[in-house]
């Protein structure tokens, strides 16, 4: 194999001309996939998800480590800003929990977020648009996925959802990594909205300049 994948610019160059031919090789396509699954900036008509985010294992860092079919390991920074959330709790229900977004403003674009859960119990992190004030969404949903209920709501809306950490939720100790491409200029909340974690704490404000 020609190609030396051991930066992310081969990789790259590899997926650009990789998605420009009608009909790659197998093996070529699926090096194309990992590469959008790595990088996190570019879409592929073969994507089949109405999605706009991808989620990988990462180190923590925002770095993605893959392994080729080829064998070579490649690892990768994302395109864009790398924002990281810790969520966490010390006593699970009984006490506070905390949602912190290091930036919580970032210039429109790519945006991978890294969620790292610190607490003691499993934890999300959700994306929001919407210009009511983080602290201010009404608690009016429950159940999964979540729908307005009459009496014991728990949750918030996921109407306006454009990006998740995803299924399953991220136990303590853990790091899950997601993208969302081509982020707006505009005003968003971040929640974990696992039951009653949005109430006990779990939102922060997050802007796109
Ligand atoms: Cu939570």
């Amino acid at each position: 194999m020609q190609n030396d994948l051991s930066n992310l610019n081969d990789l790259n160059d590899l997926t650009d001309r990789t998605a420009s031919v009608p009909r790659p090789a197998a093996g070529r396509r699926r090096l194309a996939a990992l590469g959008v699954l790595a990088a996190g900036a570019l879409v592929l008509g073969a994507c089949s998800s109405g999605s706009s985010s991808s989620s990988a294992t990462t180190s923590g860092s925002g770095k993605t480590t893959s392994t080729t079919s080829a064998g070579l390991t490649v690892t990768t920074v994302p395109k864009g800003t790398v924002v990281h959330v810790v969520v966490g709790d010390s006593k699970g229900l009984n006490g506070p929990m905390t949602l912190v977004p290091t930036p919580a403003t970032v210039p429109a674009g790519n945006v991978t977020f890294v969620v790292k859960n610190t607490g003691t119990i499993d934890h999300e992190m959700v994306v929001l648009k919407t210009d009511t004030p983080y602290d201010k969404l009404p608690i009016a949903d429950g159940g999964d996925p979540p729908a307005p209920v009459k009496t014991g709501a728990d949750k918030v809306s996921e109407d306006a959802n454009i990006g998740e950490t995803g299924d399953p939720n991220l136990k303590p100790g853990t790091t899950r990594t997601f993208t969302i491409k081509d982020m707006k200029a505009g005003k968003y909340v971040l929640v974990c909205n696992i039951a009653k974690h949005y109430g006990m704490g779990m939102r922060a404000a997050f802007t796109v300049s």
